[in-house]
């Protein structure tokens, strides 16, 4: 980094949550040097970001649309505030000539415009200003399909089959056993485009219910006028064609439905939001107002098929603030890993493929053997502030999961279908699963979707989840069967009084309170001790028998302390509870586990008692699933 300014001012201000004042990123120092007094694509960070626990704590909310209507408030009140100053001296920069194309994001705190060498000086000097970056113009390699497309196939030619990574992953069990095939599931889909006409697609996209098109009004007022289908991010219209081939070919495997022939599609039912990022020269922060536009329209998975390699220079935070924002409102994040395959640990995977909170995916072929371009993990976040976390070795495990991605038969165009390869391929299977999943149970939320979708994978390689396959590869009927069964698959055992045990939460889990959050068991035999089981692993699924009755938590467990139940003797009408706020901040006895002080943890968790009156001694509740509040 070039630190430009450090003026009197600027030291007297307090330093900025990230980097210092009026950082110019070093891409940006050669582009303005060459551009010889044109306008380059700078994304301006700004020093305020709204603090993530404030997110988190909406991120709690249990309901999928409040919580999202929660954090877009949040985010959108505090842009608008932190923005304010800056966007006048922008307007008054452009009135000069200076700038252009202003577009202010609330996703997070930042603003994507075009600037001269002058106005790039003029807004580094600003205080509120953490720093300008260059959003460098990429071509088609951010696109992360390894091989061309292979000439047409003409639909004949394909007869009526089930294409084989459909078939290899179950979808078509699940549209048959379970009657689901992603009705009521909308996927954004940032990619090239779409053509809306392709026979098998067209029944399939999105219509923006309150937009009327054509009219020249912005009928809903979500800021963009005549988004009927979804929005063109490069040249700001609602023009979303693909002229590249890509996007058609991802929304096949997504949702094509084989009216033309070919059954290529994972979610024939669900609602495709084209999200258009690319022309010839694709742009960070086209895709991050289209992760705001998808937020804010609706989309519950959003699906991007493309990534930055480290060497181009991402602002790798501002990505991974961007994907844990819209994680935080309840959205699931998938995007390819890429295809620099396993040479250059921790940098093959891409970003955003390398964000913690997005579930990334690599590539295998319809024999289950790793596609050879197929980036590995590790991924690290050392060095990249404000997060400075997953050191490496051993970093970040990434792929997280793998689907078919070699050799693909999808849509091409506006007709027909075409072969193509890479991650870009993989990564809509996975889109689909989820849509599927999500038709399943909607009340699903983001956290336990990712944890359904590694749970359920067919392990590959090196036994266990690895840096090559991820968790292994995509099983859509087994997630789709634990999403149905998700809150009810593990039953508490009976007691031995013929009642039903059962697990609640009372209080507000916090992190950094001392007391108030209870995890209650019902139904307990009289004076005896129980002990809570708790995990951040997940739920385990299927349930594991344990003496009679389910254990229904993913390996490694911890304990809490022991309890008493008290009631009255020979029933069961004690109760255990525990204060986890008390016994996270070592208040209550035990070692409580480091995880619980980490805001934004899903954790597990079930209580198992003696039971005098039972043969086995022992008797387990159902599980219970909360997650760490700030
Ligand atoms: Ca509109
Ligand atoms: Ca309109
Ligand atoms: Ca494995």
């Amino acid at each position: 980094m070039y630190t430009l300014l450090a003026t009197s001012l600027l030291a007297a201000c307090p330093p900025p949550a990230m980097g210092a004042s009026g950082e110019l990123s070093e891409g940006l120092v050669s582009a303005l040097a060459s551009a010889r007094g044109e306008l380059v694509r700078v994304s301006v960070v700004l020093a305020d970001q709204l603090p993530p626990q404030e997110l988190i704590a909406a991120g709690t909310l249990s309901e999928r649309r409040l919580r999202r209507a929660e954090v877009i408030g949040l985010l959108g009140t505090h842009a608008s505030a932190s923005q304010a100053d800056l966007l006048a001296e922008l307007g008054t920069l452009r009135a000069a000539g200076h700038a252009r194309r202003i577009v202010p994001l609330w996703v997070a705190n930042v603003v994507s415009v075009d600037l001269d060498r002058t106005a790039a000086l003029a807004v580094a000097a600003r205080p509120d200003v953490a720093r300008l970056h260059y959003s460098r113009p990429r071509g088609s390699e951010v696109l992360s399909s390894a091989s061309a497309a292979t000439p047409v196939l003409a639909p004949a030619a394909v007869g009526g089959g089930l294409q084989c990574g459909v078939d290899l992953i179950g979808a078509d069990d699940v549209w048959s056993q379970h009657g689901i095939d992603g009705r009521g599931v909308v996927v954004g889909v940032i990619d090239t485009g779409l053509c809306l006409t392709h026979p098998d697609i067209a029944g399939q996209v999105w219509r923006n219910p309150l937009e009327i098109p054509g009219n020249g009004i912005d009928d809903d007022a979500n800021g963009y006028i005549d988004d009927r289908n979804g929005w063109n991010f490069e040249s700001q219209s609602n023009d979303v064609t693909d002229h590249h081939g890509h996007g058609s070919h991802v929304a096949g495997t997504l949702a094509g439905d084989g009216t033309g022939g070919a059954r290529c599609g994972v979610a024939p039912g669900c609602e495709v939001m084209v999200l258009k990022f690319f022309n010839d020269l694709a742009g960070e922060a086209s895709v991050w107002e289209a992760m705001q536009y998808g937020l804010d329209n609706g989309a519950d998975v959003l699906s991007a098929s493309l990534g930055w390699h480290h060497s181009w220079g991402p602002d790798r935070a501002m990505w991974r603030t961007i994907c844990d924002n819209v994680t935080a409102a309840g959205m699931v994040v998938v995007f390819a890993a890429h295809n620099f395959g396993c040479n250059n640990p921790p940098d093959d995977v891409t970003t955003p493929g390398d964000v913690p909170t997005v579930i990334a995916v690599g590539a295998t072929d319809c024999n289950d053997v790793k596609a050879g371009f197929s980036s590995c993990g590790p991924s690290t976040w050392q060095g990249v502030p404000p997060y400075n976390d997953f050191p490496y070795p051993p970093g970040l495990l990434r792929p997280s999961i793998s689907a078919p991605g070699d050799q693909v038969l999808s849509h091409q165009g506006c007709g027909g279908y075409v072969t193509m390869s890479g991650t870009s391929m993989a990564t809509p299977h996975v889109a689909g699963a989820l849509a599927l999943m999500l038709e399943a149970d909607p009340t699903l939320d983001q956290y336990s979707a990712a944890g359904i979708l590694e749970a359920t994978a067919v392990d590959l390689g090196p036994p266990g989840h690895d840096n090559e396959t991820g968790a292994g590869r995509l099983d859509a009927l087994a997630a789709v069967t634990a999403a149905l069964a998700n809150g009810n698959f593990c039953a508490a055992k009976q007691n031995s009084c013929g009642s039903q045990p059962s697990i609640s939460a009372g209080g507000q889990s916090s992190a950094s309170a001392t007391s108030g959050f209870w995890i209650v068991g019902s139904e307990a035999h009289a004076s005896e001790v129980g002990i809570l089981a708790y995990t951040h692993a997940g739920a385990a699924f299927p349930p594991l028998p344990f003496f009679g009755g389910e254990l229904c938590l993913r390996f490694p467990l911890r304990r809490g302390p022991i309890v008493s139940s008290g009631g009255t003797p020979g029933q069961c009408d004690g109760s255990l509870d525990l204060d986890m706020n008390a016994f996270a901040s070592g208040n209550a006895g035990g070692a409580p586990a480091p995880f619980l002080l980490a805001p934004g943890t899903t954790v597990h968790c079930q209580w198992w008692a003696r039971d005098s009156g039972d043969p086995l001694g022992v008797y387990l509740t159902d599980r219970l699933e909360f997650i760490v509040g700030p």
